[in-house]
């Protein structure tokens, strides 16, 4: 396998850094790349207290913000797509540098921060609420939706740029200010967005402090989520990630909106066009070298049918290019790190342990970087280790013989976030979508479970958090509603026929 040189890669990030107007000192937290596993370069974190400084700031922001009517914050929105369209190329760059993704990943993934930035402008003139008929005669009855405060996002390494921006778009139209902690895996493309949205907010006169970028470890995710000022820690990660900051949140009754962990599973019937399910299956499952969130983790495939997807898919497998994200045909990038290398071999071989079989897959390629050829396992059984995310390019094949029993099987995981069917039998397709189908919140008929538009409410159920970011009516999370009663007659009748004197 034929890697760059890593000094070579060193370059290209300050390149692209500067491009976005980056300005940043070095410090204690070193910024790796997955390519070769050498360091870009080092960024100053933040400590506890800088972090309740940040919080104060954006509070303070805020309370300028939150009286800009929403179509003019829509503006600053506006601004920021036309940046990240500008310097798509540059943030595309810094994330295939530092989450290893190919490029036409990266390039999607910055598309996406165009796409939700577009959305919420659209949303800044319909922050809709209600009215309701009164049951009193001269009074009106209505909801106004109003600005929220402080929003803490934290981000994980996978979707360095695309989950802050559902989070920070959605949140400046609704009038709130952002504080953001990336992963500390991916500081780099985060120094790029923040200096972006700063540009944006310069150029449109609006507070600046609306925005704050903290660096660093867990304790500056802690020191974010105890303050009470951030009225709403939106968190996406891990599951362990979501159990140790929402009962933290709820101690002091602030809002948490969580996107953790998936196990996400594709049902295939006998009915189901297998050339295009297979196609379907390979990018979700083998794509961004399954570490999406909504990566295939789980095939559930009928008895009669079970060999043949088998072998296509090891076929398909066998064409993958694994290699630098940089290099035209290469399709599956790095690992992110050793660490997930290792949590890949620890289960492959609890499955083979459980009785599975290893169809293709799971060998390091190379020396340097965590690369690794796409796993197909055959399981005899949903055991623990399939009911279990490992994030790591692993796709565990189960067989079914009656359709009750596949839908069983995938919703017997303690995850609920994507799922899909391919079948050509509508019977089939919408018993999946209905209440006794998939109990996941994105479930799709003939396309793989990753790999989602903005426009939709985005997340899932079970441990998976319960949150929904992005598209449709997300926005709610993000606002404080007010519901108000005006009585404008001369009498004061009470609600419920009540009487008092
Ligand atoms: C994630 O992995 O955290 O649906 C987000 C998808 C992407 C977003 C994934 N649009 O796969």
């Amino acid at each position: 396998m034929n890697l760059p040189d890593p000094s070579s890669l060193a370059d290209r990030a300050e390149r692209a850094l500067a491009a976005c107007g980056v300005e940043w000192p070095a410090g204690d937290l070193s910024a790796h790349t997955p390519i070769t596993g050498t360091k870009l370069r080092t960024v100053r974190p933040h400590s506890g207290r800088e972090v309740d400084d940040a919080v104060e700031a954006a509070h303070r922001a805020f309370l300028t913000w939150r009286t800009v009517p929403a179509p003019a914050r829509g503006a600053v929105v506006r601004r920021l797509g036309s940046l990240l369209t500008e310097h798509k190329e540059d943030l595309a760059e810094i994330v295939t540098l530092e989450a290893g993704k190919v490029t036409s990943e990266a390039l999607g993934e910055v598309q996406e921060m165009i796409d939700i930035c577009e959305f919420a402008v659209g949303l800044s003139r319909q922050l809709y609420g209600r009215t309701m008929p009164s049951e009193r005669p001269g009074h009106r009855l209505s909801e106004t939706w109003h600005p929220l405060g402080v929003v803490g996002v934290i981000s994980a390494f996978n979707f360095p740029v695309a989950v802050w921006s559902w989070n920070t778009a959605i949140a400046l139209v609704c009038g709130d200010s952002v504080v953001w902690k990336p992963s500390e895996t991916t500081p780099l493309t985060a120094l790029a967005c923040h200096a972006l949205l700063r540009r944006a907010l310069a150029d449109c006169e609006a507070p600046i402090d609306v925005h704050q970028l903290v660096v660093g470890g867990r304790d500056v995710g802690e020191a974010l989520v105890d303050n009470p000022l951030v009225a709403l820690v939106s968190a996406t990660g891990s599951v362990r990630m979501g159990r140790a900051v929402a009962p933290r949140v709820a101690a002091r009754f602030g809002r948490s909106l969580l996107e953790l962990g998936g196990n996400n599973a594709a049902v295939v019937t006998p009915s189901a066009d297998l050339e295009l399910a297979v196609r379907g299956i390979v990018f979700s499952a083998a794509g961004t070298a399954g570490q999406r969130c909504t990566s295939l983790r789980r095939l559930i495939v009928h008895e009669s049918i079970a060999d043949k997807v088998v072998g296509r898919i090891a076929s398909a497998y066998a064409q993958l290019q694994v290699g630098s994200p940089f290099d035209s045909g290469v399709l599956v990038g790095p690992l992110i790190n050793e660490a997930a290398y290792e949590a890949m071999q620890k289960s492959l071989s609890a499955a083979r342990g459980d009785g599975g079989t290893v169809v293709c897959g799971g060998d390091r390629v190379g020396e340097s970087g965590f690369y690794v050829t796409p796993a197909l396992v055959r399981m005899p059984a949903q055991t623990e280790v399939v009911r279990a995310e490992t994030f790591a390019p692993i796709l565990y094949v189960l067989t079914y013989t009656d359709f009750d029993d596949a839908i069983a099987l995938h919703n017997g995981v303690p995850q609920g976030l994507s799922s899909s069917i391919f079948t050509l039998d509508q019977r089939e397709a919408e018993r999946f979508l209905a209440a006794d189908g998939s109990d996941c919140g994105i479930a799709n008929v003939n396309i793989g479970t990753s790999g989602a538009e903005i426009g939709g409410a985005f997340g899932g159920e079970k441990e998976t958090g319960g949150g929904r970011e992005s598209g449709s009516d997300s926005w709610k999370a993000y606002m404080r509603r007010a519901t108000n009663t005006v009585n404008y007659s001369d009498q004061l009748p009470l609600a419920q026929g009540v009487e008092f004197g």
